[in-house]
């Protein structure tokens, strides 16, 4: 997994200078989700695909931004999933913006996950991978390499809630559940970046983010393969729960690659209190 983790360090580097210097216009092109690309969103996945393209344990790597998986290397063993710039508009309003990667073995479903990782583009830039070896953050150094910085662990409770979607559209139900952890004392941590919002919650102990299925988005807005399996197996390593809310995320198996679900994640009490809200619904 080591050599898959370096090239994600390789491209994360090159990435963070062209967050940072590159055009930031609109592409012609749409995106497989019918996202108008960013010449960043292009770029970024030309750097990852160049940088993974020598990797013979690498039998095919499937991008958001791109329609259909990229086949690599028949015998290759692993199944690259990926969004190489999540939340890129965000960059506009030099907000962090983060790239996610979910290493799957044989197919695309939850369970096939062996390993994630991301990278948060911020005032530092980090990584954080998770594997049987638990979930590990680095950060990198003026030497253009990755330093240890910590194990990450949640809390069973935590403070911070993330709640995505547009209100107008939430489900009753759904509006009960997010105001009920606010009135008790929750704080408001919401960027419109799945990745730095995860990335705070992870850090900051617990807590929960949700993006659930409003009337104007009814099958949720995060992208299973390229997005949400990745963090949810990051935040089940950190000993936290990641639902839809009925099942468990990873249990999920997409019909297609740029499916989408609603997603819950967060630390155990969090999740519990989601699955009551919405019971059989
Ligand atoms: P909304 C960014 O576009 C993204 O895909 C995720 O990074 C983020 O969590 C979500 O969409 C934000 O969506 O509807 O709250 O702007």
């Amino acid at each position: 997994m080591q050599e898959i983790y370096n090239a994600i360090q390789t491209a994360a580097v090159k990435i963070d200078y062209a967050i940072k210097h590159e055009d930031k216009g609109y592409s012609e092109n749409q995106n497989a989700t019918g996202d108008t690309q960013l010449k960043l969103d292009i770029q970024c996945d030309k750097i990852v695909e160049e940088i993974f393209t020598p990797i013979t344990r690498i039998k095919e790597l499937a991008s958001e931004e791109k329609e259909a998986p990229h086949p690599l290397y028949e015998a290759g063993e692993y199944l690259i999933a990926y969004d190489p710039l999540d939340g890129s508009s965000l960059a506009d309003v030099n907000l962090s913006v983060g790239s996610i990667f979910g290493i799957y073995k044989g197919d695309y479903s939850g369970q096939n996950l062996v390993a994630s990782a991301y990278v948060v583009y911020g005032p530092r830039v980090e990584m954080v991978t998770a594997d049987s070896d638990g979930v590990t953050m680095y950060r990198l150094e003026p030497d253009n390499t990755f330093a240890f910085v910590q194990e990450i662990r949640l809390n069973e409770k935590g403070k911070l809630n993330a709640p995505g979607g547009t209100q107008r559209y939430w489900p009753p139900h759904h509006k009960a559940l997010i105001e009920s952890f606010f009135e008790e004392g929750y704080r408001l941590r919401y960027s419109g970046g799945m990745v730095p919002d995860l990335h705070q919650i992870l850090l900051k102990g617990g807590g929960i983010f949700s993006y659930p299925a409003t009337t104007d988005v009814p099958k949720g807005k995060l992208r299973m393969t390229f997005e949400v399996f990745p963090f949810a197996f990051i935040y089940e390593c950190a000993g936290g729960e990641a639902t839809d809310g009925k099942g468990r995320i990873l249990d999920l198996v997409p019909e297609h690659i740029h499916d989408t679900t609603p997603c819950f994640f967060g630390s155990k009490e969090e999740i519990k209190k989601v699955r009551s809200a919405y019971g059989n619904r």
